[in-house]
């Protein structure tokens, strides 16, 4: 997955650069800064200080000392005034700089804090949406595997508004698919007792018929030996496309190109050559979601599509429900999906 986002303290995230929020000075500081020096050790803070400190917006890159990564950028994120003294452009900046050190450096993975959403008071949904602007922009023109390291859940919320829909959408479909496994089982009761009464009339039957033997002879198997096989082949050749062939094909007719899809979906290019090359390649539900979403597919569409990977959408299970509740709403924005998901305590889709 070539963004992903997770909860975690950066600095137990194993990556080759990881980013600190850092102060002009670069000389420590508190937050995500006091932190990443404190792991460290003290010789990142004697590296710093031949640095000459750092402009907003700006990044500059030291080693990683006693963390589990090559280089920690240093970079300064905007304090928040209100909006209005160009926040945006420099916290877009301190995303895209940090970036093109770590590409400069040769890392090939990067691991960034929600730079100035704690104490320099950026809103942290603003801050989320520029980081994945900026990481998303960079990511159409560079490979890299860039993470975004959240502290608190409450940073990476839904609106009020959605989180309520999604919750009462999935006690709705909780509630009919509790509904229908009961009716189900009243049909089943009703089927068994139907069988127990013909089961005791077959008994009765054969008991009056002593011990006459009418075992009725055996049925003759439909198929048999060659003439099965060649009828399996048969069947097996024609049987649907696979999870390969129904993607390219989709892509194809919706006018998409490969690399379209594949940023579209948050799947690496690595990942998508995989796909592309073997015609039985099985993804893993979540990829297979994610192309789904990508290629902006329908209930029913996106049903057949898991189905050549050998998956379904089931209204027992939340995670399914929240995709199911995106794509009924034509809402197919992976990063507000993945924010929901994140929400509910769901696994993210496009990895
Ligand atoms: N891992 C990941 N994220 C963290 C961690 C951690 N260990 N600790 C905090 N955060 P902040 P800023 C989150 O205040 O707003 C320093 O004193 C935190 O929840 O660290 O850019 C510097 O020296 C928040 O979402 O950085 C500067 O003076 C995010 O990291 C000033 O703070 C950023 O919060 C920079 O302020």
């Amino acid at each position: 997955m070539p963004f992903s986002i997770i909860r975690n303290d950066i600095t137990k995230v194993s990556a080759d650069a990881i980013v600190n929020a850092a102060n002009s000075s670069l000389l420590g500081g508190g937050g995500v800064d006091g932190a990443i020096h404190r792991a460290a050790g003290p010789e990142l803070l004697a590296e710093c200080r031949t640095l000459g400190g750092c402009r907003t917006g700006e990044a500059k890159a030291t080693k990683g000392y006693r963390l589990p990564c090559k280089y920690v950028i240093h970079t300064v994120g905007p304090v928040w005034e209100g909006g209005g003294k160009d926040e945006r452009r420099l916290l877009y900046s301190c995303y895209k700089n940090s970036l093109a050190l770590a590409l400069e450096l040769g890392c090939e993975s990067i691991a960034f804090p929600l730079i100035s959403a704690g104490v320099y008071g950026y809103p942290k949904a603003e801050a989320i949406s520029v980081a994945a602007e900026a990481v998303s922009e960079f990511l159409d023109a560079n490979e890299m595997e860039v993470t975004l390291v959240l502290f608190d859940k409450a940073a990476y919320t839904i609106s009020s508004e959605l989180y309520q829909n999604i919750t009462a959408y999935i006690d709705d479909k909780y509630a009919e698919s509790r509904d229908d496994s009961k009716s189900r089982l009243a049909a089943g009761n009703r089927f068994l007792r139907g069988f127990d009464r013909r089961l005791f009339k077959a008994k009765s039957a054969m008991a009056d018929e002593a011990l006459e033997d009418q075992a009725a002879p055996a049925m003759e198997p439909m198929l048999m030996g060659a003439a099965a096989n060649a009828s399996l082949e048969s069947y097996i050749s024609a049987r649907d496309e696979s999870f390969s062939q129904s993607l390219l094909r989709l892509i194809d007719e919706r006018g998409l190109t490969d690399a379209q899809t594949y940023r579209k979906a948050n799947i690496d290019r690595k990942l998508f050559s995989k796909i592309r090359s073997d015609v039985n390649y099985k993804p893993k539900k979540q990829t297979a979601l994610a192309f789904a979403i990508a290629l902006e597919l329908d209930f029913d569409e996106t049903l057949s599509l898991l189905s050549k990977a050998g998956y379904t959408l089931s209204d027992s299970l939340k995670f399914d429900l929240i995709i199911k509740y995106f794509i009924q709403n034509k809402s197919y924005d992976i990063f507000e999906i993945n924010r929901a998901l994140f929400a509910f305590d769901q696994t993210l889709i496009g990895c």
